[in-house]
């Protein structure tokens, strides 16, 4: 389909950008699946010389089978480059992520890295953040974060497991509140406010890493490359 050549030339291209010796951080999601499958071969083709922190099982399970050496933040607890995908983008380069549950690990990731990468197709370019943000939340206070994320304005629901009776737990042991906000004015703010809750672990708004990010937006022949 036109959006699978999309993330595939997104993800693709993202991968040219890592040379050896890198550390990566590696997200999660169907569109750093391609980057993956480019490093792997690049690592055959032309003996790239790299190691990858996984950012969740599927990460991990997949640079085992595309050959991608695995390290860990505590060995490098500094990364020189993290590429990964996003719900929606902003024009100000502010992201929603947490669709796959993984952006616990991937804010991490994210922090840590000189660089981060971001590939998507058009689909995610926004004006405005409008998409339901995911916040991953300690199950003992799944109530009461619920009831501060609703005094928010959210509308707070548990995701529930497809192929699993009850909620997701994430890989850290922690479920999701999926909340929407409808339109989001203000997502630093947000960003903030959710943090300030005790037992909110971490939320899928992205909007402090803006400087560092570059975003890779697939087309269906080629790519845009656009950071600040
Ligand atoms: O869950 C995540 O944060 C993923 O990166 C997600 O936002 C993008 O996944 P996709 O590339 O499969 O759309």
């Amino acid at each position: 389909s036109a959006q699978a050549a999309s993330k595939q030339n997104a993800g693709y291209r993202s991968a040219e950008e890592v040379g050896d010796g890198m550390i990566v951080g590696l997200g999660t999601g169907s569109t750093v699946f391609f980057a993956m499958e480019r490093l792997g071969a690049r690592i055959r083709e032309e003996g790239l010389s790299i190691a990858g922190v996984p950012t969740s099982y599927q990460a991990a399970i997949r640079a085992r089978r595309y050959g991608i050496p695995l390290t860990s933040l505590d060995e490098h607890p500094g990364l020189d480059i993290a590429i990964d995908g996003a719900d929606q983008v902003d024009p100000a380069l502010r992201l929603i992520k947490g669709r796959g549950a993984a952006h616990l690990r991937e804010k991490c990731v994210c922090d840590a890295a000189e660089r981060v990468l971001i590939v998507v197709d058009r689909t995610k370019m926004v004006e405005t953040l409008d998409a339901p943000v995911p916040v991953e939340v300690l199950p003992f206070a799944v109530e009461t974060v619920s009831r501060r994320l609703a005094a928010l304005g959210a509308d707070p629901v548990l995701r529930e497991g497809v192929k699993k009776d009850g909620p997701v737990v994430t890989d850290n042991g922690n479920f999701i509140v999926d909340c929407s906000f409808g339109a989001i004015g203000d997502p630093d703010r947000l960003e903030a406010e959710i943090a300030s809750i005790p037992g909110a672990l971490e939320c899928g708004l992205f909007t402090t890493y803006t400087e560092k990010i570059t975003v890779i937006i697939g087309e269906e022949k080629g790519c845009s490359v656009v950071s600040l």
